[in-house]
C-alpha cells in the first residue's frame, strides 16, 4: 500500500457512505508549504458522526474536568446521576500542592447530588440546595461549583438560581454551570462556558496588591503529572511572579487576584483563549502564547516574557537559567537523539498537545508523520488569522458569548497599542496571536480532526509508526498491533514533561518506549489472519 498520504486519505475514508465519506474528507488534510505561507482549510469543532468510535468527551468533562477540577479549594458538586461524578472522579493527573497540611483540599473527593428517576420526573432542585448545604456544613469551602449534568438540562432544573439562593444564604460564593454532555459537539464547548463562568464569578474577586515586577498569570496549564510544579519553579528562578495559573495547583483565591498581574501567558489556547481574551478587554492585561513543551521551546517562551517586561536584569536573568538548564538537557538529548534519530511517532490527542509535542519529538530528532485533535478548532489547525472568517454554526450559537466592556475602575492598559506594535516589531513576539499546528509541521503530512477508530486501525498498518500517543481509550487496541501507545493525556504514569526538566523525562520515557525489543515479539491481528489463511491454504 502507497504510503503516499493524499493516497492514503482516499483509503481511510473509501469504506465509509457517501455522505460521511465526504465530511471526513474536509476534516482529513495533508500539509502543504504555500508560498503565501497560507495552509490547507480543515473542517474542525463539528459533531462527530455516529458510529465512527470518536476519542471525544463530553462538554461536561471540558467544564468540570478540565477547567475548574484542578482548582483544589472551590467544592464542586455535580448535578446528575452517579456515573457521571464517579467516572470523572480523579481519572485525570491533575496534581496540586497545599501550602500546609491544613489547607483545604477537596481534589479527592466526589461529590453529588446522585439523582435518581424521582428527581428526573418532579425536579431535582430541592436536592441540589440539599447537598450544598450539606457540602457547606462539611467542608465550609470559600466557593462552591455546581455542574450540570445532561438530565439537568433535559428538565430543566435551573442550577443558577439554586446558586443565587444559595450564595445569599450561606455567605459564600456559589456559581453553576450549564454544562451538559451535550451542549456542544465536544469538551471544547465545556471549555468556553468555564471559560465563562471563571470570568465572571471568580476573577476580580480578590484585590490583594504584589510588589513584584514582573507578574503574570500562567493560562491552560493544569498540572498534569506535575507540569505545572515545574513551570512554577522555573518561573520563580527567572524572578517573575506567577499570580494564577488556570487552574494547576490553583486556589479560588489565586484566580481571583489574577486580574492584577501585567501579563498573560497562554499555553494550552484551545482550553482557555476565552479568559485571555475576556481580561484583555476588561482589566487591559495583554496575552501572548507561549509553550513549555520541548526544552527549546521552553527556551523561546522565556525569552519572550523577559522581552515583553523590557528589562535588562531579567533578560540577563533568563538567560543565566536557560544555561544552566540547556546543559543539563543536553546531556541526556543527545545520546537519546542518537537513538531515536529518524523515527516516526503520531500524535491525536484534545487539543494543544497534539501539536506541542511535536516539539520535544523534533528535540530528539524523531518525525511526526500524523497528528491531530479530537476538538480543536480552525484556528488551533490553521492559526488565529482564520478567526474573522469563521462560520458561527448553531452548536456553537449554543453557548454564551459574553459582551466585555473595560472596567470602570480597574481598567489599565499594561501596554499602549504603539509599545505592543514596538514589541512585536523589534522580537518574534506576537499579543493575541496562535500560529496553529499546521504551519509548524513537515509538508505532505496527514492532518486528521476527530479520528475514528477505522482511521486509527489503518494508519498504524499502513505506517507502522514508532510511537503512537493517544488516550486510554486506544492504548491497548494500539499496543496489541505492536505498537507502543504513549498516553499524552495522563502520561501513562509519568511526567512531569514540562520545561526542561520534563522533557529529560520525555526523552527518557520514549527512548525506552521505541527501543525497547518487546514489540518485535507482538504479532499484529492482520499478520495473524495472513499466516493463518497461509496455513489453511497449505493443509
Ligand atoms: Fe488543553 Fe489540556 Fe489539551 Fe485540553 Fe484535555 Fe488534557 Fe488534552 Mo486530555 S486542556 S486541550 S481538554 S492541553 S485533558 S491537559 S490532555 S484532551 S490535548
Amino acid at each position: 500500500m502507497s504510503k503516499d498520504p493524499r493516497v492514503v486519505k482516499e483509503e481511510l475514508i473509501q469504506i465509509y457512505p457517501k455522505k460521511l465519506r465526504q465530511k471526513r474528507s474536509e476534516q482529513i488534510v495533508v500539509t502543504e508549504h504555500r508560498e503565501d505561507g497560507s495552509v490547507p482549510e480543515i473542517k474542525a469543532n463539528v459533531r462527530s458522526s455516529p458510529g465512527i468510535i470518536t476519542q471525544r468527551g463530553c462538554t461536561y468533562a471540558g467544564c468540570k474536568g478540565v477547567v475548574i477540577g484542578p482548582s483544589r479549594d472551590i467544592l464542586s458538586i455535580v448535578h446528575g446521576p452517579i456515573g457521571c461524578s464517579f467516572y470523572a472522579w480523579l481519572t485525570r493527573r491533575n496534581q496540586t500542592r497545599p501550602a500546609t497540611e491544613s489547607d483545604q483540599n477537596f481534589i479527592t473527593y466526589c461529590l453529588t447530588t446522585d439523582m435518581q428517576e424521582e428527581n428526573i420526573v418532579f425536579g431535582g432542585e430541592k436536592k441540589l440546595k440539599a447537598a450544598v448545604k450539606e457540602a457547606f456544613e462539611l467542608f465550609h469551602p470559600k466557593a462552591i461549583a455546581i455542574f450540570s449534568t445532561c438530565p439537568v438540562g433535559l428538565i430543566g432544573d435551573d442550577v443558577h438560581a439554586v446558586a443565587r439562593e444559595m450564595k445569599a444564604e450561606l455567605g459564600i460564593n456559589v456559581f453553576g454551570f450549564s454544562c451538559e454532555g451535550y451542549r456542544g459537539v465536544s469538551q471544547s464547548a465545556g471549555h468556553h462556558i468555564a471559560n465563562n463562568g471563571v470570568f465572571k464569578h471568580i476573577i476580580g474577586n480578590n484585590e490583594t496588591q504584589h510588589e513584584d515586577k514582573f507578574k503574570v498569570n500562567l493560562l491552560g496549564e493544569y498540572n498534569i503529572g506535575g507540569d505545572g510544579f515545574v513551570l512554577e519553579d522555573l518561573l520563580a528562578r527567572c524572578g517573575i511572579k506567577q499570580i494564577a495559573t488556570f487552574s494547576g495547583n490553583s486556589t479560588y483565591d489565586t484566580m481571583a487576584n489574577a486580574h492584577t498581574a501585567d501579563l498573560n501567558i497562554v499555553m494550552c489556547h484551545r482550553s482557555i483563549n476565552y479568559v485571555a481574551e475576556m481580561m484583555e478587554k476588561r482589566f487591559g492585561i495583554p496575552w501572548m502564547k507561549v509553550n513549555f513543551i520541548g526544552a527549546n521551546s521552553s527556551a523561546k517562551s522565556l525569552r519572550r516574557i523577559a522581552e515583553y517586561f523590557e528589562d535588562e536584569a531579567l533578560k540577563a536573568r533568563v538567560e543565566e537559567v536557560i544555561a544552566e538548564e540547556m546543559a543539563v538537557v543536553e546531556a541526556t538529548r543527545t545520546v537519546v537523539e542518537s537513538r531515536c534519530k529518524g523515527k516516526t511517532a503520531m500524535l491525536f490527542v484534545g487539543g494543544s498537545r497534539a501539536h506541542h509535542y511535536q516539539d520535544l519529538f523534533s528535540d530528539m530528532g524523531m518525525r511526526t508523520i500524523a497528528a491531530g485533535y479530537e476538538f480543536g478548532h480552525r484556528d488551533d489547525y490553521e492559526g488565529r488569522n482564520v478567526l474573522p472568517g469563521l462560520k458561527v454554526d448553531a452548536d456553537s450559537k449554543n453557548i454564551e458569548e459574553i459582551e466585555v466592556v473595560p472596567d470602570p475602575e480597574r481598567y489599565r492598559a499594561r501596554r499602549t497599542p504603539e509599545q505592543i506594535a514596538k514589541l512585536e516589531a523589534m522580537t518574534e513576539m506576537e499579543f493575541r496571536g496562535y500560529i496553529g499546528m499546521m504551519p509548524e509541521m513537515d509538508k505532505d503530512v496527514l492532518v486528521i480532526d476527530d479520528l475514528s477508530h477505522h482511521e486509527t486501525e489503518r494508519l498504524l498498518e499502513i505506517y507502522k509508526p514508532d510511537i503512537f500517543c493517544a488516550g486510554i481509550k486506544e492504548k491497548f487496541g494500539v499496543e496489541k498491533m505492536g505498537i507502543p501507545c504513549k498516553q499524552l493525556h495522563s502520561y501513562d504514569y509519568g511526567g512531569p514533561y514540562a520545561g526542561f526538566r520534563g522533557a529529560i523525562n520525555f526523552y527518557k520515557d520514549i527512548d525506552r518506549m521505541v527501543n525497547i525489543k518487546i514489540w518485535s515479539h507482538v504479532t499484529p491481528p492482520w499478520e495473524q489472519q495472513v499466516k493463518e489463511q497461509a496455513e489453511v491454504a497449505a493443509d
